[in-house]
């Protein structure tokens, strides 16, 4: 395509942005696209009329990123990724595209609150925690460092369920962030594909030429894009995220209907329209049904033929695909693209599965984000094959090149052969999907030192033999635009009056704040932002459930999806046994605390509801019981989403990252706190080892057993009932519990998850919670004087800025894409 006469017009005038201009056109866009004149206008239309405005501003941004790209050839990343969760985007562009006092005031100037309307905004909400917010992350941080960006999805029609608490129950209720329209996208009809399911593979050729496969599928749907701007810090650069919808081919079988079949008229439509209705709810845990891998294949497919179609349209090279275009998996929700992408490189474009092979892996690269050996994803191969076929016969040619070269090259036994298998061989076959991404890509990575480490001695070691030089580690972050510009405006107004504004392009430039961490006065001001994010979180509160918090007292908070290994039940369990030792020793100086907690559980997860119902009994319990004289409060606030974390992280003193040593990849929400002044008790897990490292030791609050002594104890034989029996603390809250002293209506609920402890702890409860409660009360000790507790916080605020994002997108670009 000549696109070299569009190029050379000259770019859009630059828009002004006095207040006065952008009033005129918020009431242009409430009049002209909503239809309404001010006087009768909502706050809702306020909010799209705002949105439009702000959206024009991006476009012109958006158009100029995209003809760069054209015109300097560069190479584009494309990150794949079935979860995005993105949460509000209104401040997040205006403030990206400095725009914040204008728009307040234009707002102001026709009488409407910005921080009103921001709040209507709903959560897009399309993934489940932190593998799906990482990508939100990444999206602006490729944007902010100028790497020419593509985020692929799924519009989920329905994003993650909203919580609500039936007498502290998990109830799971539909998530409905489309009703009032989205008006940040645009609907890209034209960039519609055909993905296909099903039917059968014939093989073309003569006996004297190589076959030719075409997949005749029994099923298609068509995918269409929806685009929505990603604006980087400064506005510098603006890339696009594109989900996916699907529709049917014949939005209606009219024979069907016309024969007064009217269900089985819409049987084809329903099926295409469930591809895109429903983000599956589960963290960690694959869901494993036939609608999730066909979910995978429908955005893998439609993803890469939107890439090859941009790829040739601009150089009409496949062998240059490499050059061009980095794939990122994001985890092995996407794996199955591999084999697509050979399928088209092979049956629609004609290359030899040799050639294909080679472009494909210099093309993929993946990211693993859990050793959890429930979370590996694998297919039955019955599934697989019924499902996609072509892709299974791939899938075999692709094993059978690895499986070779193993024995023949390299001598591998019968019983290495077997672990490094696209098919798990043991009992039902099945493809491993963890396998697939590793040999199909050039680099494989882990989200923290630790994880990488233990990738490479676990679920991949027989693989890291064969290719000792495909792993490597990219540790998390955090985009600070979001988790502290914005989250935190009064933290990062002293901070630019304290060390100037170097940070806000830089974090690494934090550091500057290091000199002040001892400062009375510095302390003071620090000290009075943290207390007024506290109120304004007791607020809440206050408002959302009637408790009534103490904004004086320590606000420990726990928030993430809730799982047996990240233990929230240790920390509730902790609270019980506070809760007893207050009640035995009123005349003890017990430090004021609030323990909030918060997060979601995955429906089928029984453990899991369970142990938030143990919460909410706990709390009712604790906070209705005058012998602890408000020293003690416990709060679970439902439906924790982005946006109840941007209040939380600000007003939290304590942060918890308790997991179990070994399990937990990295952590993202450990970053998110102590960035914002918050102190660690922590395991020495996930990122949390590397946080140690950059805030010092010193600056945290360390406790428990090693991921080495974890795997130790499990190997050996590890007692819980011994140790259980040897504190009597924990006893002591454990027959409370299991004896039915917080839920007097069922004296037994919690019987089957104290017991667990007993028998088996796989989670290490037991092990470590004498290190856990002597940790908590040094926090306490630490609380009490307050300028060692500030000096300390403040030097995570200080030494936390190696965690953004941008540092993680930059060593992916140069590591990995070798774009940018
Ligand atoms: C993480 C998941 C995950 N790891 C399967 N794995 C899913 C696995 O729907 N599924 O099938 C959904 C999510 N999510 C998290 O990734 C890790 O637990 C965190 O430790 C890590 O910080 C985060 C980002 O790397």
């Amino acid at each position: 395509m000549n696109t070299s006469s569009k190029a050379d017009l000259p770019p859009p005038a630059p828009r002004t942005y006095d207040p006065d201009v952008l009033a005129k056109e918020i009431i242009e866009r409430l009049t002209y696209r909503i239809g309404k004149d001010a006087k009768v206008a909502k706050p809702h239309d306020w909010l799209t009329a705002t949105i439009l405005v702000i959206r024009d501003r991006i476009i012109d941004k958006w158009m100029e990123s995209t003809r760069k790209t054209y015109e300097t050839s560069a190479k584009r990343v494309y990150y794949l990724s079935l979860e995005f969760l993105i949460g509000r985007l209104l401040r997040d562009a205006i403030s990206n595209l400095g725009l914040m006092n204008e728009i307040r005031d234009a707002l102001s100037s026709l009488g409407v609150d910005l921080i009103d309307i921001a709040g209507l905004e709903p959560d897009a909400a399309l993934g489940n925690g932190g593998l799906g917010r990482l990508a939100a992350c990444f999206m602006e941080s490729m944007a902010t460092v100028d790497i020419p960006a593509y985020g692929y999805g799924i519009r989920y029609m329905h994003g993650l369920f909203r919580q609500e608490m039936a007498e502290g129950w998990q109830v799971e209720l539909p998530e409905t962030w489309l009703a009032h329209g989205n008006p940040w996208e645009f609907e890209r009809r034209e960039s519609s594909y055909e993905v296909g399911f099903g039917g059968s593979v014939e093989t073309l050729g003569g006996y004297d030429e190589a076959p030719r496969f075409v997949w005749k599928p029994a099923e298609r749907v068509i995918a269409t894009a929806y685009d929505t701007p990603v604006v980087g810090w400064r506005a510098n650069r603006v890339n696009t995220l594109r989900l996916w919808t699907a529709r049917p081919i014949d939005p209606i079988l009219l024979d069907a209907f016309n024969a007064g079949d009217h269900i089985g008229a819409l049987r084809e439509s329903n099926k295409a329209e469930a591809l895109a209705r429903v983000l599956y709810p589960a963290d960690a845990t694959p869901a494993g049904q036939e609608l999730r891998l066909r979910q995978e294949f429908f955005f893998s497919s439609a993803s890469l033929q939107d890439i090859l179609r941009r790829h040739m349209q601009q150089y009409n090279d496949l062998r240059l695909l490499p050059d061009k275009v980095s794939i990122q998996l994001n985890d092995t929700h996407p794996a199955v693209s591999i084999a697509e992408l050979i399928r088209l490189l092979c049956d629609i474009h004609g290359l030899d599965f040799d050639t294909a092979w080679d472009i494909t892996r210099r093309t993929f690269s993946y990211t693993n984000h859990t050793l959890l050996p429930e979370a590996l994803e694998s297919w039955p191969v019955p599934l697989f094959e019924r499902l996609l076929p072509r892709h299974m016969q791939i899938v075999y040619a692709i094993n059978a090149k690895i499986l070779i070269e193993a024995r023949k090259e390299r001598g591998l036994s019968d019983d290495e052969i077997r672990k490094i298998s696209l098919i798990e061989e043991s009992g039902e076959r099945r493809v491993r999907m963890g396998n697939l991404a590793f040999v199909g890509s050039h680099s494989t990575n882990g989200v923290s030192a630790l994880h990488t480490d233990l990738m490479k001695e676990t679920v991949f070691a027989d693989l890291h033999k064969l290719y000792p030089d495909r792993i490597n580690n990219k540790t998390n972050g955090i985009t600070p635009r979001r988790w502290l510009m914005q989250c935190n405006p009064r933290l990062t107004a002293l901070l630019r009056e304290t060390i100037g504004d170097a940070f806000m392009d830089n974090a690494e430039a934090l550091q500057a704040l290091d000199r002040y961490a001892d400062d009375p006065q510095f302390q003071g001001h620090f000290s009075q932002v943290k207390r007024d994010n506290k109120v304004r979180l007791a607020n809440l509160v206050a408002q959302r459930m009637g408790i009534r918090i103490d904004p004086s007292a320590i606000f420990d908070i726990q928030i993430k999806r809730i799982h047996e290994y990240k233990r929230q039940l240790l920390n509730i369990i902790e609270a019980v046994a506070l809760y007893d030792q207050i009640r035995s020793h009123p005349e003890r100086d017990w430090v004021p605390r609030v323990k909030l907690f918060a997060g979601k559980a995955a429906p089928s997860y029984h453990n899991a509801k369970l142990i938030i119902k143990l919460a909410n009994d706990v709390a009712r319990v604790i906070n209705n019981d005058p012998a602890v004289r408000g020293l003690l409060k416990v709060v679970f606030i439902p439906n924790y989403n982005v946006s109840l974390a941007e209040i939380m992280v600000p007003a939290a003193d304590l942060s918890e990252q308790i997991s179990t040593a070994g399990m937990e990849a990295s952590g993202t929400g450990n970053m998110k706190f102590a960035l914002n002044g918050a102190l660690t008790i922590g395991t020495l897990d996930g990122a949390n080892v590397e946080m140690r490292d950059w805030v010092g030791e010193e600056n945290m609050v360390i406790f428990g057993m090693t991921a080495e002594q974890v795997a130790e104890a499990r190997a050996g034989e590890y007692n819980p009932r011994a140790i259980i029996e040897g504190s009597s603390e924990l006893s002591q809250a454990l027959s409370a519990i299991a004896s039915g002293v917080f839920s007097p209506d069922d004296r037994n609920r919690f019987e089957s998850l104290v017991e667990g402890l007993y028998s088996h702890d796989w989670f290490m409860v037991a092990a470590d919670f004498d290190a856990y409660a002597k940790a908590q009360r040094d926090v306490d000790a630490l609380w009490l004087d307050s300028a060692a507790w500030y000096s300390r916080t403040i030097r995570n605020t200080a030494r936390m800025g190696w965690f953004s994002s941008d540092r993680a997108i930059r060593q992916y670009a140069k590591d990995i894409w070798r774009a940018g």
